[in-house]
């Protein structure tokens, strides 16, 4: 966990415009990239939070130009609630501002940082309990790229380019496998074979995209199911977040990480493989979440591939979970040794789990 002191978290929040006091910072939620900080404030003597986060400068290396892309996604999404939402109680990720007006402060290391509000009463759920959960968040991220559809001026910037070209990412754990910088790369034949005997359909998302049969959207592209929030009243989702790699790119991208993340019984690192499965009721739920989400927007191209996504998307991040263990843990954060080739082994058992109940995915469709 990042080690600040809080005077180094007061510097830099006093530096965006908070109608308050500071007092105290901590740690918050699970993410795998950047730090983040639920920071308290007293403002006219009621307690208000704030989320602060430090954006990973070796993950995203123009963190202003993922800013810009968070600033008008936000601003767009919040606009499109102010028209339609008004008494559904939705909510949008928003952004605090310094006295210039710009979105994030940078610190003397170079390492940019940004605010928002923090949004209170809901959370983000590692494992989802139940069905119902599992609607929500499908629906949740699917209203998520139909409010997107019309987002004013221009394509938005590729933060991580090729984020999701599975064959690219085969390549990456190649290079790692041929480097092997810490002798590890022995101990995981096994799981290299896996990845490596499924290499001839991990280029085929992107084969029907360059043909024309599925078309570019803006994509989240980290739909893990703790990235939305959902109301503690309600039920439903009520927030998108981890808007960083937010950017052009195709809606199976966002069904297939929701199937890896939201249909697992088990955390992305659980050692214990029996635990870990394609939860088919989950499945059933995320796709009519999805289709009630994006529905009218997607293409039966589109529609047909959602169980392949939630195969090749679970692959891939399988790999690169591989491939970083490989390298030596350089991109994920890991709490402990071996942690990331637990995360990629539970990837491989969910591969293997859907691929045994790919029939039954398809027939749902
Ligand atoms: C990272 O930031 P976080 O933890 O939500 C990663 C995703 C992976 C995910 C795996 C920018 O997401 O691509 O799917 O870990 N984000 C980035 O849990 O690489
Ligand atoms: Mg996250």
């Amino acid at each position: 966990m990042p080690n600040r002191s809080q005077k180094e978290i007061a510097s830099i929040i006093n530096q965006f415009i908070v109608y308050g006091d500071f007092l105290v910072a901590v740690p918050f939620g699970c993410g795998h990239v950047n730090d983040t900080f639920q920071l308290t404030f007293d403002q006219g003597g009621v307690r208000l939070h704030y989320t602060l986060q430090k954006i990973n400068k070796n993950v995203f290396t123009e963190p202003v130009k993922v800013m810009d892309n968070v600033d008008r996604v936000t601003a767009h999404i919040l606009h499109k609630i102010r028209e339609a939402h008004i008494e559904t109680r939705k909510r949008t990720l928003r952004l605090l501002r310094t006295p210039d007006n710009k979105p994030y402060v940078f610190d003397g290391n170079g390492d940019c940082w940004r605010a928002y509000v923090f949004v209170e009463h809901a959370r983000a759920y590692e494992v989802l309990e139940n069905t119902e959960q599992a609607f929500h968040v499908a629906e949740g991220f699917g209203e998520f790229q139909k409010q997107l559809i019309d987002l004013p001026g221009g394509r938005l910037f590729e933060t991580i380019p090729d984020f999701h070209d599975t064959p690219k990412r085969i390549g990456q754990l190649e290079a790692a496998i041929k480097a092997d910088v810490k002798g590890r790369a022995k101990s995981v034949a096994k799981e290299i074979d896996f990845v490596m005997s499924r290499r001839d359909e991990a280029g085929l998302l992107l084969k029907l995209h360059k043909e024309g049969s599925i078309p570019e959207r803006i994509t989240h592209n980290d739909t893990k199911a703790n990235n939305i929030l959902i109301d503690d009243l309600s039920g439903n989702a009520l927030c998108v977040l981890d808007l960083d790699t937010v950017m052009p790119g195709l809606s199976l991208y966002d069904f297939g990480d929701m199937v890896r993340s939201a249909t697992n019984p088990a955390d992305e690192d659980e050692v214990d493989l029996s635990k870990v499965e394609m939860r088919f009721d989950m499945y059933e739920a995320l796709v009519k979440g999805y289709l009630q989400g994006a529905g009218d927007l997607l293409t039966a191209a589109e529609k047909e591939m959602l169980p392949f996504a939630g195969k090749l998307i679970t692959l891939e991040i399988g790999c690169r979970f591989l491939a970083d263990y490989l390298n030596g843990d350089t991109y994920f954060k890991i709490q402990r040794p071996d942690q990331n080739l637990d995360r990629a082994r539970n990837q491989f058992k969910m591969v293997a789990s859907i691929e045994s109940q790919m029939e039954k995915m398809k027939s749902l469709i």
